[in-house]
């Protein structure tokens, strides 16, 4: 089997090209120039899997339709994983049309190509529970209807929707995964749960002193990113092209989050954490709570990782972190303060 992956340099292209190289695929990523690297969380993968061409890379960018079909063309996939996005939900408001677009565009890309290259090439749709726009405090499932609060949620709305349009129209095998917030030791540092989890390691270290956010009061539906993406493959050798949400049942908020987070290492969140209005959001989603119950009985997917368990091994991964960085430190090897805030 070949699988095609956009984003294969985020944090679940890491995750799905490790599940799908360790069931013998032959993987091939879609990469992106950068005048950096930035295949830093699949460098182990090209180790591993590169020489024996089971894992390839290919540059390209969701916002170029022709190199996209060429890549199809070319690679002839069985499925495609289509992950890449500008996934950070506060960046879309300052960078509205690039991350609307890739959504856009990227989708609608690969379904085209497919439509004329070969309708039996199965194609994943990375869908989101921002979608839902999280006003009530209400269990979300596939039939709830979507209010999208920002651009990054519109974005992939369209690309929900195009993706069902596509399904309808040519009878392709093009299916939806719904999935809420998941997490792991790779996840960005940007993202509320790793810049906690990073700023434990580093005070446990002494080498950061305070942590800025926003929203303290937001709930999410928090999993491990491991689990979800065995739900993405899953969704693509059902007999049928459906849409499916992956979800735990259950939801915290972010100061939650904190207070465990930090209770680990023994400390107090509230002597740590500062209010600063730039984290906080034009529109917020409030609560998102999601019901993944016909995953669990039609593609008998399980969740295999606790809230706990997650933010413990997040910690216990960003304090190893942090040692490192301080031993780099002390050696005048790397700045000591965190301090770009763009960035945090
Ligand atoms: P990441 O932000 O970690 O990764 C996003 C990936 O998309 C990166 O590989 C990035 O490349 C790539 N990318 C961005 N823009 C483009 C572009 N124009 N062309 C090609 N590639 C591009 O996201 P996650 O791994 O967390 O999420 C994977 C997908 O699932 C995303 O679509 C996200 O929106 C969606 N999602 C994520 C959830 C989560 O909780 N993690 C929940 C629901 C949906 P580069 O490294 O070069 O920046
Ligand atoms: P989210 O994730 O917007 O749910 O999107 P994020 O971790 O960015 O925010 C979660 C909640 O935390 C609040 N918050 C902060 N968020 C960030 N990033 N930084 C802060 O300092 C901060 N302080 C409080 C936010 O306001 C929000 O309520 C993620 C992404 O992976 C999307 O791509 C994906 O589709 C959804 O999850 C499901």
């Amino acid at each position: 089997m070949k699988a095609l992956i956009t984003g294969v340099t985020g944090q679940d292209g890491y995750y799905l090209s490790k599940l799908l190289l360790e069931k013998g695929y032959e993987v091939h990523g879609l990469i992106r120039r950068s005048s950096t690297f930035n295949t830093s969380r699949i460098d182990s993968l090209i180790s591993q899997y590169g020489e024996k061409n089971k894992f390839k890379l290919h540059y390209s960018d969701l916002l170029d339709p022709a190199s996209i079909y060429a890549l199809i063309e070319k690679i002839h996939p069985d499925e495609i994983y289509n992950l890449g996005a500008q996934s950070h939900v506060a960046v879309s408001f300052k960078n509205p049309l690039f991350s609307v677009q890739t959504s856009v565009t990227g989708s609608l890309a690969i379904l085209d190509s497919i439509k004329n290259i070969d309708r039996n090439i199965k194609y994943y749709q990375a869908s989101s529970s921002e979608m839902y726009g999280g006003a009530s405090k209400t269990l979300l499932n596939e039939n709830t209807v979507f209010e999208p609060k920002s651009p990054y949620a519109v974005g992939k709305v369209f690309a929900h929707e195009i993706t069902k349009v596509y399904r309808e129209s040519y009878d392709i095998f093009a299916v939806n995964g719904i999935l809420f917030n998941h997490e792991s030791p790779l996840r960005g540092e940007t993202f509320v749960t790793r810049k906690i989890t990073r700023a434990v390691g580093r005070i446990h270290n002494g080498i950061q002193k305070k942590l800025s956010l926003g929203n303290l009061d937001a709930f999410r539906d928090w999993g491990f990113a491991g689990d979800y993406v065995k739900g993405m493959h899953l969704m693509l050798q059902y007999k049928d092209p459906e849409d499916w949400v992956l979800a735990t049942g259950e939801t915290h908020t972010v100061k939650e989050f904190a207070e465990k987070a930090f209770s680990i290492v023994g400390l107090n969140f509230e002597d740590y954490i500062e209010i600063d209005e730039k984290f906080q959001r034009p529109n917020e989603v409030h609560h998102l709570l999601g019901d993944s119950s016909k995953a669990k009985s039609a593609l008998g997917w399980k969740l295999e990782t606790s809230f706990e368990e997650l933010v413990r091994m997040m910690v216990n991964s960003d304090i190893e972190l942090a040692n490192k960085e301080k031993i780099l430190i002390k050696e005048g090897l790397l700045e000591p303060t965190w301090s770009n805030p763009l960035i945090k």
